[in-house]
């Protein structure tokens, strides 16, 4: 088995078995490509085992998300269906290693996605956005690692669930985000933190996934990255996350 193999095997087993591992660059530093082949091979064990890719997902597009984790750049992973919480559903705690949840946007794509595309051309290609909740759960010790750890771990993709679509002409400039936990907000953040404009995140999706030879094909879900840090879920919470304008989408954790 070759190297980049062997971590996604071993990536994909602590995510299966939520167990955590050590970080892979500690053991062998990898280039951020190496590490997005990891990604991909992590996810070819999930597509064998009968998961279909839904979407993919943006991370560090705030500046509030790269301070809290320490990195410098902006990144991208893949969603499946067995990811997919539906609103007011409950999750199961015990499925993850150290859960952290952040409210989002969410976009819906209704035309495959093309490269290159302009800021004008997007309303097109896409027909829906809705407030969204994102479950993101590392697989390293601790919730530590490098941007090309992160990379290799699938961007800690672990769950989402998404509100009622709205239409894509919706304006996302300057609405207020918020986590609410257990009737209390717990994180506010405001849309412009990402990239100065959610719409910049569906951009920045479809530049990457051709860069990388991913299809993004219409029904797919694009996660704008989030505003605000993560909180950590505990069992039995009721958790919501709000983006004025757009609405509200919520879940719960298994007590
Ligand atoms: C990586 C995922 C980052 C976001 O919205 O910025 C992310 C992590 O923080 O573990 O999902
Ligand atoms: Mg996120």
């Amino acid at each position: 088995m070759s190297l980049l193999s062997g971590f996604a095997e071993r990536l994909d087993q602590a995510a299966s078995q939520a167990k955590a591992t050590a970080q892979i660059s500690l053991e062998s530093p990898l280039s951020e490509s190496e590490a997005y082949e990891v990604q991909a091979l992590s996810l070819a064990e999930r597509y064998a085992r009968g998961e279909h890719l839904v979407g993919l997902k943006l991370g560090f597009t705030s500046k509030a998300k790269m301070e809290q984790m320490g990195v410098h750049d902006m990144i991208w992973g893949r969603l499946t269906d067995q990811m997919y919480l539906d609103g007011g559903g409950t999750l199961d705690m015990d499925k993850f290693i150290h859960p952290r949840v952040e409210p989002e946007i969410c976009f819906r794509v209704a035309k495959d996605l093309k490269w290159p595309m302009s800021r004008e051309e997007l309303t097109e290609y896409f027909d829906g956005v809705a407030p969204a909740l994102e479950v993101i759960d590392s697989r390293y010790e601790n919730f530590k690692f490098s941007l090309e750890d992160v990379i290799a771990d699938n961007c800690s993709s672990a769950a989402f669930a998404v509100g009622p679509w709205m239409s894509p002409h919706t304006l996302l400039a300057n609405l207020q985000i918020d986590l609410v936990v257990d009737g209390e907000v717990v994180q506010s953040g405001n849309s412009d933190a990402i990239l100065g404009d959610p719409w910049e995140s569906a951009l920045a999706a479809a530049r990457l996934a051709h860069q990388y030879g991913q299809p993004v094909l219409a029904g797919s879900y694009i996660m704008a990255g989030a505003a605000t840090s993560a909180v950590y879920l505990q069992k039995g919470q009721s958790i919501e996350g709000k983006v004025a304008g757009l609405g509200t989408i919520g879940f719960h954790t298994k007590a």
